[in-house]
């Protein structure tokens, strides 16, 4: 259903009249409030009234994840902290966190997007729906929780962990939605199993999924194993917290932007400069509609590419491919780039194989190497008894050690274990474990 028919399906020169507009007022906000950002505009020599065109925004600075550590706690906030009614911050695992902050406008302008987009991917007023997303300080638990609300339906605030309980209240209150990161539906769907039920027969109808990247293969997998259709949801606490974009229902072929509120780039992280729709690069968003915690231009270090072309659900809003990496997950391994998620797709064409997976990054004499480790699924490792050395498993070891050769284009170590083995997410789950920088792991 499109909740906002006159935006989502809006022409792109009202939209684009729209954006400037609010742009501009959103320059002007910052300009005036936040040191900051004027210093680096009076840097860049320009003024909010300079701003003519959508395409004027190349002339402003960036804004980067060191800009908001730099300015920690509540240095780059557009209003007194008064005005502020929820705060949220990241993890922190590297350096300080980084803190965002929310007026009660900002908050129900992104319960109201989330809505949107919830209805964009299926969801109606009157669903049940259980969201396994984390409740704190991440986005992803309050963030969904209030755009569930706001659309109508029932929202079952399970958040993550107690796997078990999540299974029990799946059965027990028969939501037709779920939300939580890919890794973690995945691990409740394992749960079920364990469990001696069937996860295509639970009430659930389709998942909202998203806080980490995930492969196509990964998506097949989820929908075959619960019988669901599932959606990408994409966002980042800087930007606002998950909902920035969605994919719909219909054609579930990229992310619909939220358009009204966010301004989309792409830009080649190397040299900063546009890169046309089509092709891959650095995803940068300057928020349009936000209050307390304004960002213009900001880089978010994610690879996706940009597709103006009309969708089949009649939605004109752009749409963004899946995530294929961040750049701080790209390995550069012996000169070539690796991201997890292509790792993750050759896995995953081998019915053998359970989704679950871990990669370790080494330095061995002069040189970065890496190691994937993955399990076999419960059914082959019942029927073939003397694991490692079956020759069904060594045949299997040496097809995928082969494929991933030939897919990543480096030689690569394989090591597949027992199911169970690999540790398994209850949020974002740890693909990279990185021993080259002691003490850094990803
Ligand atoms: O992960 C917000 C969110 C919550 C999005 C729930 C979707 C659902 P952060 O914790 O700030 O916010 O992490 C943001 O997570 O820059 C991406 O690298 C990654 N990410 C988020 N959504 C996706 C996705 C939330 N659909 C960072 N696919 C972002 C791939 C994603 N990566």
């Amino acid at each position: 259903m499109i909740l906002d028919p006159e935006i989502e399906t809006a022409s792109r020169e009202d939209l684009q009249r729209l954006q400037l507009s609010r742009l501009r007022t959103t320059l002007e906000r910052v300009y005036e409030s936040v040191p900051f950002y004027r210093e680096s505009l009076d840097e860049a020599r320009i003024k909010p009234t300079d701003i003519h065109s959508l395409q004027d925004i190349v002339r402003l600075p960036f804004t980067q994840k060191s800009d908001l550590r730099d300015h920690y706690p509540f240095g780059l906030l557009a209003v007194t902290t008064e005005h502020v009614v929820r705060f949220h911050a990241s993890s922190g695992t590297r350096g300080k966190p980084t803190v965002v902050a929310y007026t009660k406008g900002d908050i129900a302008r992104w319960a109201h997007i989330v809505a949107r987009a919830l209805a964009c991917a299926g969801a109606k007023a009157g669903d049940r729906f259980h969201n396994a997303y984390g409740y704190g300080l991440f986005t992803g638990g309050l963030g969904l929780h209030y755009g569930i609300e706001e659309l109508g339906a029932a929202v079952i605030p399970v958040s993550g962990g107690n796997t078990a309980r999540q299974v029990r209240l799946i059965e027990d209150f028969r939501p037709r939605g779920i939300s939580g990161t890919p890794s973690y539906v995945l691990n409740i769907a394992e749960e079920m199993e364990a469990l001696g039920l069937d996860p295509r027969q639970t009430s659930l109808e389709y998942g909202i999924l998203g806080a980490e990247p995930w492969s196509e293969a990964l998506r097949a997998e989820i929908q075959s194993t619960l019988d669901i259709k599932a959606m990408d949801i994409y966002g980042l606490s800087e930007v606002m917290g998950p909902g920035v974009a969605i994919e719909c229902w219909e054609a579930q072929n990229g992310l619909h932007i939220a358009e009204d509120h966010f301004l989309a780039e792409i830009i080649d992280p190397k040299t900063a400069l546009p890169v046309p729709f089509g092709e891959s690069g650095e995803l940068v968003f300057t928020s349009l509609t936000k209050e307390a915690f304004p960002v213009i231009r900001y880089r978010t270090g994610d690879i996706a590419s940009l597709d103006q072309e009309p969708c089949a659900c009649g939605r004109t809003l752009m749409r963004m491919s899946r995530i294929k990496g961040r750049l701080d997950d790209m390995l550069i391994i012996r000169g070539v780039n690796v991201f997890p998620t292509e790792i993750e797709y050759v896995l995953l064409q081998f019915d053998e194989i359970a989704p679950h997976y871990q990669v370790t990054v080494d330095h061995v004499g002069s040189l970065d190497t890496l190691e994937v480790h993955c399990e076999v699924s419960p059914e082959f490792h019942r029927d073939t008894s003397t694991i490692p050395s079956d020759p069904r498993f060594m045949s299997l070891h040496h097809r995928l050690l082969h494929s991933l050769k030939s897919e990543l284009g480096i030689s690569v170590g394989l090591k597949i274990h027992r199911p169970g083995t690999i540790a398994r997410s209850e949020g974002k789950a740890i693909r990279i474990v990185d021993n080259r920088v002691e003490s850094e792991i990803r």
